[in-house]
């Protein structure tokens, strides 16, 4: 059986733009080098050696800095630095821009990242992955601008994420769908293996650490409240799903349907989860599966720029589920 590799599709979905240079397909390549890299390490994790662990330091959210956020964060920097494809890269890990000099070839991409989301889970063999972003510089000149850098996020090339769980998945859209590859670990490669995925219209899960529901305002209470209520028309009570590792908590709402919420609340005024890291890209995968993204107002990739590590609530998954949500949010 033949099978299709992402750096073939990849490639295939370039040549559909006229303008295509091959820059994309590099920057993807290197993206899936230093995934496996990843998936290696995170898999040999526990067996031994000295990678499981805090580092002692803290990054630029508060967040303690496990030593495997710091090898993600490396590689990819590393790889994706060196590969003359990028200008600029931001990384949820790094309170400052890393911008390619002159000599090592700046390429027209800029790269966000989360290098290792859910890393505090890592310890307990739990699902983690890597979401990315991709931007166009639009500036004019050698020099990355603030204008690059803090993009509307409508403007993404490209995003996806890296699942390092049972297996290793990779998935990713440039705005024309989107699909998912699985590693095979005998050959090293990823092959395609969900071709145009669609989140389900309704699905039946929701996906919230209600252990917060004390600092909740009443719309939020309201809201879970009614996923909860018995209603056969609409498939409620929905089942409580919630995994605390953003990748792993989205994957599942993509295939499955439902919604996945992190509100703010009054210890986070502006939601947990940061917009150019986890929120933007993983917004642009869910509306290019027909779903929906919102930060509980309006629609997510809408939302104004204020700053590299700013937050914003979420509310994403099925578009009819996630209406819904902005519908009760919205209610006195
Ligand atoms: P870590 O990378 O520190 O584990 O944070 C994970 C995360 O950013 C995201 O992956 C989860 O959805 C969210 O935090 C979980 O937050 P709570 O622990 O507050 O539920």
């Amino acid at each position: 059986m033949e099978r299709t590799t992402l750096v073939q599709h990849v490639r295939r979905q370039e040549k559909k733009n006229p303008g295509a240079t091959g820059e994309f397909t590099s920057l993807m390549n290197e993206i899936m080098v230093a995934s496996k890299i990843v998936s290696l390490e995170v898999n040999k994790a526990g067996i031994g050696g000295d990678i499981l662990g805090l580092t002692g330091k803290i990054n630029v959210h508060g967040d303690e800095v496990q030593k495997l956020d710091e090898f993600a964060d490396l590689t990819f920097t590393r790889l994706i630095g060196n590969s003359g494809t990028v200008c600029a890269i931001t990384s949820e890990e790094r309170s400052k821009p890393i911008l390619i000099p002159r000599e090592k070839h700046p390429g027209k991409y800029i790269f966000m990242m989360d290098p290792l989301d859910g890393s505090s889970n890592i310890d307990v063999n739990v699902s983690i992955g890597t979401i990315f972003s991709i931007y166009r510089k639009i500036s004019t000149g050698d020099q990355v601008t603030e204008e690059d850098l803090l993009q509307k996020a409508d403007q993404q090339v490209a995003a996806g994420y890296i699942i390092y769980g049972s297996s290793t998945m990779f998935i990713y859209t440039a705005g024309q769908g989107v699909f998912g590859f699985t590693l095979d670990p005998a050959l090293g490669e990823y092959f395609l293996s969900y071709n145009c995925i669609q989140v389900p219209p309704q699905g039946n899960t929701y996906s919230i650490n209600e252990g917060n529901t004390e600092n909740w305002d009443p719309q939020q209470k309201a809201l879970v409240a009614y996923l909860k209520e018995s209603d056969k028309a609409t498939g409620r009570p929905y089942k409580l799903r919630y995994i605390g590792s953003l990748v792993s908590d989205f994957h599942r709402t993509l295939l499955k349907g439902g919604i996945f919420m992190y509100p703010r609340d009054k210890k986070n005024q502006q939601g947990k989860l940061r917009f150019y890291f986890e929120a933007a890209p993983l917004a642009m995968v869910m509306e290019n599966a027909n779903g929906r993204a919102s930060d509980g107002r309006q629609r997510l990739l809408d939302l104004p720029p204020e700053g590299i590590h700013q937050c914003v609530p979420l509310f994403i998954g099925s578009p009819e589920v996630v209406e819904t949500a902005e519908r009760i949010l919205a209610s006195e």
